[in-house]
C-alpha cells in the first residue's frame, strides 16, 4: 500500500527554511507537518503562524498543521490562511470538537484529529465519520525524539478495522522508525510523520531515506 510520508518541520533546518522545503520535496515527501504547541496543552512552544507561512509560500505539496493547543477552536482559520490545507485538533483540547470539525471544513481545508495514547478509540468513535485524518500519537504530544508507546500499537489495529466504515486515513506520529513504519503499514496505517527516528538523521540523504522507507 501507497505510503503518505510528512515531514515533521520542527526537526528542520529553520536556518535554511525554504531550502530545506525545497530539497525535502525533491526527495519525495508527501505532506509537511508543522507542530503547534501553546506550552499549556503540551510542554513546550514550537512553530507558529509565521513559520507556516514560510512553509506553505516555499511548497507546492500540502501542509498540515498539528495544533496541540488549549481551545484550538477559534485559532483553526489562521492556520489555514497561512496555507495549511489540513488541520489537526486534539480532541482532548477543545470542548465542542464536531463543531470545529465541521468549521475547518467550511474553510475548505481537511480535517484531522489527532489523539494521545491514552485517548480511547470508544471515547471517539462517534466523530470518526467527521475526520477526514486519524493521526495516533504514539509518544505523548511536544517533543521530538522520544520513545515509541508500546500500547497504541494495539489501538491501531483496532482502528484500522474501523477506517472503511467511517472513511478516514489513520497516520501515525512519533518515534516512526523505518522498523516501525514497516509494521504498522501492515496493520494497516496510511501514512507517518518523520522525525528523528527516519528522516532528519545522520548517515544517508532525505532521497535515500524516503526511497527505502517506500
Ligand atoms: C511531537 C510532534 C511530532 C514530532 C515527531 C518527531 O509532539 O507532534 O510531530 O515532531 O513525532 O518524530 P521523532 O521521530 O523524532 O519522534
Ligand atoms: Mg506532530
Amino acid at each position: 500500500m501507497e505510503k503518505i510520508l510528512c515531514a515533521s518541520m520542527m526537526c528542520a533546518d529553520f536556518g535554511n527554511l525554504r531550502e530545506s522545503v525545497h530539497q525535502l520535496e525533491e526527495a519525495g515527501i508527501d505532506v509537511f507537518h508543522c507542530d503547534i504547541m501553546d506550552g499549556t496543552f503540551v510542554p513546550n512552544f514550537t512553530m507558529g503562524v509565521t513559520d507556516v507561512k514560510a512553509i506553505a509560500a516555499a511548497a507546492t505539496k500540502p501542509v498540515d498543521c498539528h495544533l496541540m493547543i488549549d481551545n484550538p477552536a477559534n485559532k483553526v482559520e489562521w492556520f489555514i490562511k497561512a496555507g495549511a490545507s489540513i488541520i489537526y485538533i486534539h480532541p482532548e483540547s477543545e470542548r465542542y470538537v464536531v463543531k470545529t470539525l465541521a468549521h475547518i471544513k467550511e474553510l475548505g481545508a481537511s480535517a484531522g484529529i489527532a489523539i494521545n495514547p491514552d485517548t480511547s478509540i470508544p471515547s471517539i468513535e462517534e466523530i470518526l465519520n467527521l475526520c477526514d485524518y486519524v493521526m495516533v500519537m504514539t509518544v505523548n504530544p511536544g517533543f521530538s525524539g522520544q520513545k515509541f508507546v508500546q500500547f497504541t500499537r494495539d489501538k491501531i489495529a483496532r482502528l484500522a478495522k474501523l477506517k472503511e466504515k467511517y472513511g478516514f486515513k489513520i497516520m501515525v506520529d512519533g518515534a516512526c522508525s523505518p522498523q516501525v513504519i514497516d509494521d504498522l503499514s501492515k496493520l494497516g496505517a496510511d501514512g507517518f510523520v518523520l522525525g528523528t527516528s527516519a528522516l532528519f538523521r545522520e548517515g544517508g540523504t532525505y532521497a535515500q531515506h524516503i526511497a527505502a522507507l517506500r
